[in-house]
């Protein structure tokens, strides 16, 4: 007896030395992995729209001189800046799926104010990622960022002045900037904890490359059609093609 008794015991302890996987709920806060460059994939797409595009709503910039110098009007809005069935300015990023990886910081990316229009319309940025914003208008702005996760703040900037540099400490979509001095200027950043975003161009298109290997959630966010999501594979060294289709529908 004394004897099977002891093998027990082995037999429990060996169980346990072999149990490593760690229960669901567990996630460690510090990166565990780091992305092998030799595997990376891409995703790529087109983001399309079908049905009547809302009719474009035409800016009067007339309030303020510096604002229509050298413009031929009229102005149009740029909430649905969409041609032949394709849509610009949709946010498109990783929404799950990603493991715990560590990333360097990108460089600084830039936001001007020319024609008093911001430019870009919607912009993406690391947690992390400097924001420059300049001002290349004989206008003055006021650039009031309406975040909720983030500090909110609301700054003026004279016609040629320094670079008002910000950052981001928390992810956070579609955060609301305007200008106090001109209401038609209106843009949206958004804020992720991974570099893996982009911003459809005039065509519609977009392209994440560097991606480690996986099953993914692609988010796509417009202003006014609110998010549509897609789930993509990629193995190593692949390329997958999603994007989604909005429609007429989509508009809230
Ligand atoms: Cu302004």
């Amino acid at each position: 007896m004394k004897f099977r008794f002891g093998l027990l015991l082995i037999l429990l302890v060996a169980g346990c030395s072999k149990n490593e996987t760690p229960p669901a709920s567990y996630k460690p806060e510090a990166p565990t992995a780091k992305i092998d460059p030799s595997t990376t994939a891409t995703v790529s797409g087109v983001v399309t729209y079908t049905g009547d595009v809302p009719k474009a709503q035409p800016i009067d910039m007339s309030q303020d001189p510096a604002c229509v110098l050298g413009k031929v009007p009229p102005n149009f809005g740029e909430a649905y800046a969409i041609n032949k069935g394709r849509a610009a300015n949709v946010y498109v990023y990783i929404k799950d799926g990603l493991g715990n990886y560590s990333y360097p910081t990108p460089p600084p990316a830039t936001l001007d104010q020319k024609g008093c229009r911001y430019v870009p319309h919607v912009l993406g940025l690391m947690v992390g990622q400097k924001l420059r914003i300049l001002n290349s208008d004989p206008a003055m702005h006021n650039i009031h960022s309406m975040a909720h996760e983030n500090d909110g703040w609301n700054e003026s900037q004279y016609p040629g002045g320094d670079a008002i540099e910000k950052t981001f400490n928390k992810p956070e979509l579609m955060i609301p900037v305007q200008c106090n001095n001109h209401p038609w200027m209106k843009m949206y950043v958004n804020v992720l904890s991974n570099p893996f975003f982009a911003v459809t161009d005039a065509e519609g298109k977009y392209t994440i490359s560097g991606l480690p290997p996986g099953t993914y959630t692609l988010g796509f966010v417009h202003e006014k059609m609110g998010e549509k999501t897609l789930k993509i594979t990629v193995g190593a060294k692949e390329h997958a093609v999603a994007g989604p289709a909005f429609s007429s529908a989509d508009i809230k």
